[in-house]
């Protein structure tokens, strides 16, 4: 069974809190402030490992937590910072977040953060100023990020075989290559893909063998989607075409059918280079094939070149390697290539959403006010409002944000409540 899909719940650590102390000094009796900050709260990132193969283990585990920062401590020592958690996840992994996010994980060493962790808090020692010697605050450490991240291999294989059910696409890996798929004569033997490794003289393809394509797949029909996505990062296709179908099925329609789906699906699999490979060669007179060889060689044009094969006595099957390797392209192999490509991956493949910015006031009724916005939501989240100090501090901050104004202009008058990130607090800006 090839676990292709996961979906896992993914936790950020917490930012350590600031401290809030005071130096003691033997014969001083109120040192300066001498809080620490909190340590950052570690990450999650996932990893792309070549050692993996499939997402199974996540069917054991699907949550995922990083450390958290450790607190600030007095005489200015700073917490430390939570560790990121790292989650390995095999080459070929697309992970989709929630906010629309896309991660593609292909080569192996590729990093993405999935969530950051919270900011830690600042010491009181950084609050001091001429006109507050002595602030009795420090910041709080900000939650993490958390959310839930779904995960979905997407097979990086060179080659994939297409077909119709029962062409002899399983036959053909297995005897170019080690892998062993399930063989039988009757449609739909292959229920997952499976790849297998073709050995070159001085490299290897990665040949993927997808369960047979019937009318419909790009729309669902029989496992048409899921599989369909599988091929969709090949850069050559082979398409295994049955010489004498048992059911009577005429080739033509065949062919026709599968290279139907094949665009419905994404019309970028239609453009891949093609090979066509006639199968179960030993089946027919070899006029008969070579008839049919030139009669597809002259419909497909210079571009589809044909072989003749048989899995069973292995005819043409050297010449449709060698093609193989002859049509695909070697892959960037020198370390700072890879690089560059990663760099742009991660550039072509990652969209974000635009952060929002700024806030929004809002009269709620005679006396109370809502101001709403990321930046005010994380200045509430730090500090403690009952804490006089702090509820001094961050009234300054909202005024060199603009928020005071901003109230006033909606009616706002000093003593006036204000709910922020769910917080409702009496503001009385001096
Ligand atoms: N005589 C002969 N039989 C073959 C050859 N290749 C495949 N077959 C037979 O054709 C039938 C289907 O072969 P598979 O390789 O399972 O076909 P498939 O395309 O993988 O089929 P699905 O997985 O169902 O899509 C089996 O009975 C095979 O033994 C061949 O070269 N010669
Ligand atoms: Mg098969």
């Amino acid at each position: 069974m090839l676990y292709d899909k996961a979906r896992i719940f993914v936790q950020a650590g917490r930012g350590g809190d600031g401290c809030m102390s005071f130096r003691r000094e033997a014969h001083v009796p109120h040192g300066g402030p001498d809080g620490g900050d909190g340590g950052h709260g570690g990450d999650v990132v996932l990893l792309c490992d070549d050692s993996l193969r499939d997402l199974q283990s996540f069917k054991r585990r699907a949550h995922y937590k990083a450390d958290r920062g450790r607190h600030g401590e007095g005489s200015q020592r700073h917490g430390a910072d939570g560790g990121d958690l790292i989650v390995r996840v095999p080459p070929g992994t697309v992970a989709t977040l929630e906010d629309g996010t896309v991660h593609d994980l292909t080569v192996p060493g590729q990093q993405a953060v999935v969530v950051e962790g919270g900011s830690g808090g600042r010491g009181n020692r950084r609050f001091s100023s001429s006109t507050r010697q002595a602030p009795r605050f420090a910041e709080r450490g900000l939650d993490g990020g958390e959310r839930w991240i779904d995960l979905r291999l997407k097979l990086l294989a060179d080659v994939g075989l297409v077909g119709v059910p029962n062409a002899g696409k399983s036959s053909l890996i297995s005897v170019m290559t080690r892998a062993a798929p399930k063989i039988a004569g009757y449609p739909f033997t292959t229920l997952e893909p499976v790849l297998g490794t073709l050995e070159g003289p001085e490299r290897q393809l990665i040949i993927a063998d997808i369960p047979g394509l019937i009318e419909g797949a790009s729309e669902g029909a029989g496992l048409g989607h899921e599989f369909l996505a599988h091929v969709e990062r090949t850069r050559m296709l082979v398409h295994v075409l049955d010489l004498a179908p048992l059911d009577g099925s005429e080739p033509e329609a065949n062919f026709a059918t599968i290279e139907r789906e094949l665009e419905l699906h994404d019309p970028r699999l239609a453009r891949l280079p093609r090979i066509l490979a006639l199968s179960k060669a030993d089946l027919v007179t070899e006029d008969e094939a070579q008839a049919a060889r030139a009669e597809w060689a002259a419909r497909l044009g210079a571009d589809v070149p044909v072989f003749v094969t048989s899995s069973a006595t292995r005819q043409g099957l050297d010449e449709l390697a060698t093609e193989l390797f002859r049509r695909v392209p070697v892959q960037a192999a020198a370390p700072a290539e890879l690089a560059e490509d990663v760099a742009e991956l991660a550039e072509h493949r990652v969209f974000r959403p635009a952060a929002r910015r700024g806030f929004r006031v809002e009269r709620v009724e005679d006396g109370l006010f809502r101001v709403a916005g990321d930046a005010v939501d994380r200045l509430i989240a730090r500090h403690d409002l009952d804490n006089e100090d702090a509820l001094i501090h961050v009234e300054g901050r909202l005024r060199r944000m603009g928020v005071i104004r901003a109230l006033e202009a909606a009616g706002f008058e000093p003593g006036d409540d204000v709910e922020i990130a769910g917080v409702v607090f009496e503001l009385d800006p001096g």
